[in-house]
């Protein structure tokens, strides 16, 4: 049955009453839409994170990817030393990795820690194309201390591995979350540098990785100096994995990550997903309105930029006014403007953050964002040499739900999903305002209303 609880997370364009209902179905367990379709069932529910996480396997991605012709004379060069990250390194933001823990041992592995309680938690890694299997608990012994094993060789046992013992980060107060690292990804490695990773647990749930290091220095482009960074975001051990869209998430692009201060403080920037001075490694930056390909060694020792001569396509998106931030394995793009078309390096793209503005017929100015990278086609196109790519985004709008199940929190989501499929998140605004939070029914099926309220934007 429909829990007692609602998160309600909702979009109406039009601002009037919604009814939306549910059809409560008598079976235990099972929600259905009001055609019948199950949206939520008890099988479902039975899988742990952990089932659905070994089911969705990672895509295959290519190496980086150098077009000769691209590549003019060297007009930089530069050495890039390791410098430890920290929470407030905003460069490591675009190589985050979240995992979420299970109470079921996974069959790779053999041992639990001496000192583990009955039910550790447990997770993986996915370092390069290595899955990573972990453990963390409290220690049952009498320092009841947090603590953290990878499973770096796979062998499936923890005894020959390092143990990292957790510091609880304090300015965290209403969840726990504990601080290890840095933490060695690889085996019986002396230096600490290559795949070493801070990890932080949260409430037991879930686990962020950050790398624990990246390179940095600095290049003169077109006489002004820039600092520049690498990351190792996907955790292979080099600093050169160009994106491929589509990209996990507007934190996730699952490649390196590389970094230039362009407007000259000596800072990154970080922005909007896609409009800042950090974004994912791809083969060729855009300083002002030149391009430079981007060359770094494995090791991420060494960073040299080359004048690129790309070959440029066209993107139409139908002349709706937008902003529009792109990932891309050429260069990452920032578009706005209306009824224009651009001009873009050819390659392969995803659309990271969309703002749509629309008048309506009383020329009432609409504004709809979407804030999931990589929804729909305009997650991964492609702009070829030569050619015009046309995006069909925008309205007419199909409401689109979407229900969840958390504990015992029954989430529903309301999202309006436009032509190319791409969804448009709450907090739609007109003439500037937000919009009017709209109600909703919940209908049995019988039709007897058995609960209503107002969504809530956000
Ligand atoms: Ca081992
Ligand atoms: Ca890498
Ligand atoms: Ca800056």
């Amino acid at each position: 049955m429909v829990g007692k609880h609602w998160h309600i997370r909702c979009f109406c364009a039009v601002g009037v009453i919604v009814v939306f209902a549910v059809q409560a179905v008598a079976k235990a367990g099972n929600v259905a839409d009001g055609d019948g379709r199950k949206l939520y069932s008890s099988a479902h529910k039975r899988q742990t994170p952990y089932d659905i996480l070994r089911k969705t396997r990672r895509r295959p991605r290519t190496g980086a990817i150098q077009d000769a012709a691209e590549a003019g004379p060297v007009a930089a060069r530069a050495r890039l030393k390791y410098v430890r990250s920290a929470e407030s390194s905003l460069i490591t933001h675009l190589a985050m990795q979240q995992q979420k823990t299970t109470v079921v041992r996974p069959p790779e592995l053999r041992e639990a820690p001496a000192d583990a309680p009955a039910e550790p938690v447990y997770f993986v890694l996915e370092a390069g194309d290595r899955d990573v299997h972990g453990i963390t608990y409290r220690s049952t012994d009498r320092t009841k201390k947090v603590k953290l094993y990878l499973d770096t060789n796979g062998d499936g046992l923890f005894s020959d591995e390092r143990e990292y013992v957790g510091t609880r980060l304090s300015q965290l107060q209403t969840t726990m979350t504990y601080e290890f690292g840095p933490v060695l990804t690889r085996h019986g490695e002396s230096a600490p540098r290559e795949g070493a990773i801070r990890a932080q647990c949260t409430n037991g749930q879930w686990l962020m990785f950050h790398p624990a290091f990246y390179r940095e220095g600095r290049v003169v482009l077109n006489g002004r100096p820039h600092r520049i960074a690498v990351v190792d975001g996907d955790l292979d051990g080099k600093y050169n994995q160009v994106f491929v869209p589509p990209a996990k998430g507007v934190r996730e692009p699952g490649c390196d990550a590389f970094a230039i201060d362009l407007d000259g403080d000596s800072k990154f920037h970080a922005g909007h997903p896609g409009g800042s001075e950090i974004m994912p490694f791809s083969r060729m930056v855009k300083v002002n309105e030149d391009y430079y390909s981007i060359h770094v060694t494995d090791d991420g020792g060494i960073i040299e930029f080359r004048q690129a001569k790309p070959s440029f396509g066209e993107l139409d998106v139908g002349g709706r006014e937008v902003d529009l931030r792109l990932w891309s394995d050429a260069a990452h793009q920032r578009l706005r403007g209306s009824g224009s078309k651009w001009r873009v390096p050819a390659g392969k793209y995803g659309v990271v953050s969309l703002e749509l503005t629309e008048k309506d017929s009383a020329g009432n100015l609409w504004a709809f964002k979407i804030d999931k990278a990589g929804q729909g086609e305009l997650g991964d196109f492609e702009v070829r040499p030569d050619e015009a790519t046309s995006l069909r985004i925008g309205p007419p709008f199909r409401v689109k739900t979407s229900m969840d199940r958390s504990g015992p929190n029954v989430l529903i989501g309301f999202d309006l999903e436009g032509q190319a499929g791409e969804l448009y998140a709450p907090g739609a605004k007109v003439n500037g305002k937000t919009v009017r939070e709209p109600e909703f029914k919940i209908i049995d099926g019988s039709g007897r209303t058995v609960g209503s309220g107002r969504f809530k934007y956000g």
